[in-house]
């Protein structure tokens, strides 16, 4: 019998962790954090970068064994959406995170969505950009809220079509897997969710109301420093 051990590289406030952290909860996956403090700037240590060479989180790790060690096999994948996506590939039956293959609108519109925060907001508002702008004389916060609106814009009006009581209809999508996450961003930088997007708002309440997201949330995680783990 082969047994699959995961390990995955994370940060308690790393919305990019955050996805595969829900996306494993959801699957009903166990796995096993290895923090990696992006203030202390681990990510770039070696022991990381050996691992992601953009040296960043996540990175999933998935190790497989029969009784035969010379078998062991080791997945590495450095990328969120490109875990996601091998998660829903090799374990499409665990809580599918994409419509069925039978309606490729669906999937194609789960796939924007998730788009949208993964491509267009989450890399113009991280870290490693926010450090550059920084010396600019441009404020942190600002920057992100006006780039994070912007995304959430275009998402609210698709969603607004395509929702159910989440995203992309009644049931949790990889687009629902990178929102959530986004939305905790955009509520620290001061955006107005509930007010400016009202379809992104309801979603978020209902998603909020999952076990396993509760699990995965920022504030329950094992390097979340005691002073966030308000409500937890
Ligand atoms: N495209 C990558 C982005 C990963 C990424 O930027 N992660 C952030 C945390 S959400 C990070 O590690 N930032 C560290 C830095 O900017 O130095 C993915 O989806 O995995």
């Amino acid at each position: 019998m082969t047994t699959t051990n995961i390990h995955l590289h994370t940060y308690f406030r790393s919305s990019c962790s955050a996805r595969l952290r829900i996306a494993l909860r959801l699957k009903s996956l166990p796995y096993t954090s290895i923090p990696i403090n992006l203030l202390k700037d681990e990510q770039h240590d070696p022991k990381n970068t050996a691992l992601n060479p953009s040296a960043t989180v996540p990175t999933l790790i998935l190790t497989s064994t029969n009784n035969n060690p010379a078998t062991t096999t080791t997945t590495i994948i450095p990328q969120s959406l490109a875990a996601l996506e091998y998660l829903e590939e090799v374990y499409p039956d665990k809580h599918p995170l994409l419509p069925p293959l039978s309606d490729p609108e669906a999937r194609a519109t789960v796939r924007t969505l998730a788009n949208i925060i993964a491509c267009d907001v989450q890399p113009v508002t991280n870290l490693r950009i926010l450090k550059r702008v920084a010396p600019l004389g441009m404020d942190r916060a600002e920057w992100s809220r006006g780039l994070v609106e912007e995304g959430l814009q275009a998402y609210e009006e698709i969603a607004v079509k395509s929702a159910g009581a989440f995203s992309v209809g009644d049931r949790v999508t990889l687009a629902d897997v990178c929102l959530l996450p986004a939305v905790w961003g955009a509520e620290r930088v001061g955006v107005d969710v509930q007010g400016q997007y009202p379809t992104v708002w309801r979603v978020k309440e209902g998603l909020e109301g999952l076990e396993a997201v509760r699990e995965a949330h920022w504030r329950n995680q094992g390097d979340t420093p005691e002073e966030f783990r308000v409500g937890f």
